[in-house]
């Protein structure tokens, strides 16, 4: 399949040029095409940012909601009809920030849904206000003396909840970001995959540069499986390990526990609306009420 699919055709495209949104639109469309993924059979959810607008770049099902609402929405879409692929797709701001507390509920939901976090460590839409992954010491015009809070940790948190997939990847780097993308989607419950992406307008810290400097891939040795370990590499912060670095498949997803889909596996759209017995709910619902 051809990662063109997916592309929208001519239209604007409002990210600066030689943004790091740019390399993550491509890679995810190339990894898509390959998964042979229909755009018929995908669902973006994005909430509120300059990464949330890469649903509007995508010729497929999209979902752009409130700031910070990207993931309950998602989780109700694979709910919905878990046919579906679905990815919730973001900046660090809207998912770890404004939408935090779904972060941390939606990986003890567990649903079958990929999380692509654009980790660009500010508040790009907003002209570059800190974001809570902002580094100790960066200046911003709100931020004049530079952020001193430590930053927040989402793999660390992710792990500690024992997601099913915790990664993190790098935006310059196509091949190895495809890789670890290409295992996220495939993984059957909760993934989390956190890009980190310079902004080139609002984060002169974190450039380009600074990222090929101060990332390096987990060694070889790195067992995804050992939870202690993932989360020892997870809170390293003087270089930031890239790869994957937690992987458990035991857990059952958030579809799979459900009951409305244990008993029928079929999408809600296949499904009769039972009015009668809808109608005998809500009148018995009134007498006791
Ligand atoms: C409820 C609400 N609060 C604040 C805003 C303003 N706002 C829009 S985008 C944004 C930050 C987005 O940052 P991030 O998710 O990191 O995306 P980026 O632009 O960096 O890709 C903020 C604070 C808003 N639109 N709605
Ligand atoms: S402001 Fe930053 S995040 Fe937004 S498009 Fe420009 S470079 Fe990208
Ligand atoms: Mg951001």
């Amino acid at each position: 399949m051809d990662a063109e699919v997916f592309d929208i055709g001519n239209t604007d495209i409002a990210w600066c040029p030689g943004c790091g949104n740019f390399p993550i639109l491509k890679i995810l469309k190339h990894t898509l095409a390959e998964l042979k993924i229909e755009p018929t059979n995908l669902v973006l959810v994005s909430g509120i940012g300059q990464a949330a607008k890469i649903s509007h770049y995508f010729r497929t099902n999209v979902f752009n909601g409130l700031h910070g609402r990207a993931l309950p929405a998602a989780t109700a879409i694979k709910a919905a009809n878990p046919t579906l692929t679905v990815i919730a797709e973001s900046g660090d701001g809207d998912m770890y920030g404004e939408g935090g507390n779904h972060f941390v509920h939606t990986i003890r939901r567990n649903p079958d849904i990929t999380n692509i976090v654009h980790n660009n460590m500010v508040y790009g839409l907003t002209k570059g206000q800190a974001s809570p992954t902002s580094q100790v010491g960066f200046k911003t015009p709100v931020q004049v003396d530079g952020v001193f809070l430590e930053p927040f940790n989402p793999l660390a948190v992710a792990i500690a909840l024992d997601a099913g997939f915790v990664a993190r990847a790098f935006a310059g780097d196509a091949e190895q970001t495809g890789q670890i993308l290409k295992k996220a989607v495939k993984h059957k419950s909760y993934a989390l995959v956190d890009i980190l992406q310079p902004c080139i307008s609002f984060n002169r810290l974190n450039t380009y540069q600074w990222f090929e400097e101060n990332c390096y891939y987990l060694e070889e040795s790195h067992d995804p499986s050992d939870r202690n370990q993932a989360f020892k590499k997870a809170t390293e912060t003087r270089k930031l390990p890239l790869g994957i670095f937690y992987i458990n498949s035991k857990k059952h997803s958030f579809e799979e526990n459900i009951g409305a889909l244990k008993q029928d596996k079929r999408p809600l759209y296949e499904r009769e609306l039972n009015i009668k017995q809808l109608s005998v709910l809500i009148e018995k619902f009134k007498s006791t009420n």
